[in-house]
């Protein structure tokens, strides 16, 4: 006798679809085969699609904003969101702020996500201060205890590393292990054009767009890739939006770097002009690095069907719109520098892959679950998940490939007050969702509580081969 069985679904893999039924065990994947025996609950799963949970790898839930600003998720609404939009795993960034330890950052972050969490979640670090005692001891300690990547950002005030501050982070990685997340963003070129910005007295949100150009994310992606090579360590480049730091990517690996990009939905769907909205709209745009153009997409979406890409994720940042500690806080409604970085799509990033990637053709189901999870859980050490595999975690979406939606933020469940992409057509939306062998969302309808989801540790990161 099983607890599940999932019953005449199409089964898809990062390798293979097709059809079988899953049996669950104790919250594990027992069984994968046909006509598999009786189980207390069974779910027909016949003319939809059975996927791993997506794993979103790159998330900032609660994350401490500065400034008065705080972010429109916790871990409660944050994973409800990531759940009915079909994940089961998500990842946000711990942040250490200057002077502290990351340690105390640690325990402050799992109190708010300890019986909250819909999804099962995992931290990386954010290093902000990497100081002696930080790189000798505290950040190899914590990788040894499951913390295996963390993030540095190249912009940003208060935030970005410098080359030196780099280079000692990565090797700390490459002694421990560790993958080195980096945000690419060349943050003196980018004060430089908001100088000039500013003298010409254009501060509308569009100028978020053009102070921070293609070549700014460019020349840091090549330093960045550049910084590793010396090290001589696997790094991974995140969020990247356009075709020149794809290339930079590219001819990384040609010389035999170990590189991971990644690229989100917004680099997909979205173009600079929507910041220019009416009445500062183009607000609720503002994210780094910004959407480019439509060839850029293109460029992006090649990215994705050639296996340049190994990860896609939401980069889901949420401030809600009309609000004081929001987009439109008072600094915010007067310059584009200070309307915080960060747009939510925790929900929206696997409908629009589905929709805009396997049903136009453009990548195949098997590409699809592995950049919604399967390359997440090798890359991050979350051995037991991303896999409809005997033995994996039974984090399990039930896919309706023929449901159209219209996106509407009224309909969605995360903290902000909008989505970017309000309006957007949708074929195809995940409609039951299992966690560890529990539904959690059925037919639409949620069916699990607060505290299914819980924190898990990871193993050591494992990188993907690729052509050269
Ligand atoms: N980088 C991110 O990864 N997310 C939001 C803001 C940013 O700069
Ligand atoms: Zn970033
Ligand atoms: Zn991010």
């Amino acid at each position: 006798m099983f607890d599940m069985v999932i019953r005449n679904g199409t089964v898809a893999t990062a390798s293979d679809v097709f059809k079988a039924d899953v049996a669950i065990r104790d919250g594990r994947i027992v069984q994968v085969g046909e006509a598999l025996g009786e189980a207390a609950k069974v779910i027909d799963a016949a003319g939809r699609l059975v996927l791993p949970g997506g794993i979103d790898s790159h998330v900032h839930l609660a994350q401490p904003s500065g400034d008065g600003i705080v972010m429109a998720d916790g871990f409660e609404s944050g994973t409800l969101s990531a759940l009915f939009g079909g994940n089961t795993t998500v990842m946000p960034f711990c942040l250490q702020e200057k002077g502290s330890s990351l340690r105390e950052a640690l325990t402050q972050y799992h109190a708010l996500a300890e019986g909250n969490c819909y999804t099962d979640v995992s931290f990386h670090l954010i290093v902000s201060d990497p100081t002696p005692a930080v790189l000798g001891q505290e950040l190899p300690a914590l990788v040894a205890d499951g913390y295996s990547s963390f993030k540095v950002f190249m912009t940003y005030e208060g935030l970005r590393l410098n080359d030196a501050q780099i280079l000692e982070t990565m090797d700390v990685a490459r002694r421990t292990g560790a993958l080195v997340m980096v945000h690419c963003e060349n943050e003196d070129a980018i004060r430089y054009l908001i100088g000039r910005h500013e003298e010409a007295g254009t501060v509308a949100p569009k100028a978020h767009a053009t102070t921070r150009p293609v070549v700014v994310e460019r020349e840091a992606t090549h330093r960045a890739l550049s910084l590793a090579e010396v090290v001589d360590v696997p790094v991974v480049i995140v969020h990247v939006s356009n075709g020149a730091a794809i290339e930079e990517i590219r001819a990384a690996r040609a010389r035999g770097l170990k590189v991971i990009g990644e690229t989100c939905p917004q680099y997909l769907t979205l173009t600079a002009d929507d910041l220019d909205g009416m009445d500062w709209e183009g607000a609720k745009f503002v994210c780094s690095p910004p959407p480019r153009t439509v060839e850029e997409q293109a460029n992006c979406w090649r990215g994705l069907e050639t296996g340049l890409f190994d990860l896609y994720s939401s980069d889901h940042c949420p401030f809600r719109y009309e609000d004081d500690k929001g987009k439109l806080n008072p600094k915010g409604r007067l310059s584009f520098r200070h309307i915080p970085n960060g747009i939510p799509g925790v929900e929206t990033r696997l409908p629009i892959l589905f929709s805009e990637g396997v049903m136009t053709g453009r990548i195949d189901l098997p590409r699809f679950v592995a950049l919604i999870a399967t390359n997440h859980a090798r890359v991050y050490g979350l051995e037991k998940k991303g896999s409809i595999t005997v033995g994996k975690d039974a984090d399990i979406a039930i896919w309706d490939p023929n449901e159209t939606r219209t996106i509407r933020h009224a309909e969605l469940h995360d903290g902000a007050d909008y989505t970017p992409y309000e309006g957007l057509e949708i074929k195809g939306w995940p409609t039951t969702v299992i966690l560890g062998g529990k539904c959690m969302v059925e037919d639409g309808q949620l069916v699990g509580a607060k505290g299914d989801g819980r924190y898990r540790s990871r193993t050591a990161p494992s990188m993907p081969t690729h052509a050269r």
